[in-house]
C-alpha cells in the first residue's frame, strides 16, 4: 500500500496525486504540512514523499520515475529512449528553468509578502527566456509532450497556472499568455483526474489560509 503524505495545496504533491490516479494505482493521503513533515522520509522536509512497504522516497520526480517501474501500466512515458529523454527534458524545464524561477515570485504573489524591485527586475527577463526556450520544446498539440499523456503532463498541469498567475499579479501580464495554455489547460481540466486535484487544492487551500490567519 501507497502513501502520499504532503497537502493538496501543493503542486508538486498533486504532480505525484495526479500520476497515481492516471495510473489507477490505490494509495491512501496523508495530510503533511511544511513543517510538520516526517524528516526521516524526506529530509529536506520539502513535500511530497510517498511511503512505501520498502520505505520512503522523497522528490517528486524520482517518485513519478518510481512509480512508472513499478506500475507501468498504463504508462505516463514513452517506450521509445529518445521519446522518454524529451519528456524528461520538459519536465526539467517546467520546474528548474519555469517554476523555480517564477516560485521567487510567490511570496507577494500568493501570500501577502513582498518581492523586492531589484529581485523583480531580475526575475521577469530571466523567466521571459525561459519561457520562450520551453516554448521551443513543446507544441501542447495535444499533450505537452504530443500524442500520449505523459509525466510532462502532471507538471504542465500544475506547475503552469502557478508561472501564469504570478507574473499576472506582480507584473500584471501573464507571461505564458502567448502559448496556447489555457486551451490546453482547459482539455485537461476535462480529465476525471484533473478535476479531482483541483477540487482537492481548493479545499485545501482554503484550509491552509485559515491556519495561516490563525
Ligand atoms: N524538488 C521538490 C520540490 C518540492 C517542494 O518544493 N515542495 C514545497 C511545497 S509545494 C515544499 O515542500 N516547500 C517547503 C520547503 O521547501 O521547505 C520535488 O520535486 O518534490
Amino acid at each position: 500500500m501507497l502513501t502520499l503524505c504532503g497537502f493538496s495545496a501543493s503542486n508538486y504533491y498533486n504532480k505525484v496525486k495526479l500520476a497515481l490516479l492516471e495510473k489507477g494505482v490505490s494509495f491512501t493521503e496523508e495530510l503533511a504540512w511544511v513543517g510538520e513533515t516526517d524528516k526521516a522520509c524526506s529530509p529536506l522536509g520539502k513535500v511530497p514523499y510517498l511511503k512505501t512497504e520498502q520505505g520512503a522516497l522523497s522528490e517528486s520526480t524520482v517518485i513519478l520515475e518510481y512509480l512508472e517501474d513499478a506500475y507501468p501500466h498504463p504508462p505516463l512515458m514513452p517506450a521509445e529512449p529518445f521519446a522518454a529523454a524529451k519528456v524528461r527534458e520538459l519536465v526539467r524545464y517546467m520546474e528548474l528553468h519555469l517554476e523555480l524561477v517564477a516560485r521567487n515570485l510567490y511570496p507577494e504573489a500568493f501570500f501577502g509578502g513582498k518581492v523586492s524591485d531589484s529581485a523583480k527586475e531580475k526575475i521577469g527577463p530571466q523567466l521571459e527566456k525561459n519561457i520562450a526556450a520551453f516554448a521551443q520544446l513543446t507544441t501542447f498539440s495535444p499533450f505537452i509532450a504530443g500524442e500520449a499523456f505523459t509525466i510532462a503532463d502532471c507538471a504542465a498541469v500544475v506547475h503552469l497556472p502557478l508561472v501564469s498567475s504570478a507574473t499576472k499579479i506582480v507584473y500584471g501580464r501573464d507571461f505564458l499568455a502567448d502559448l496556447p495554455v489555457r486551451d490546453y489547460l482547459k482539455r485537461m481540466g476535462e480529465r476525471p483526474t484533473v478535476q479531482k486535484i483541483n477540487a482537492d487544492r481548493k479545499t485545501n487551500t482554503e484550509l491552509m489560509l485559515s491556519r495561516a490567519k490563525k
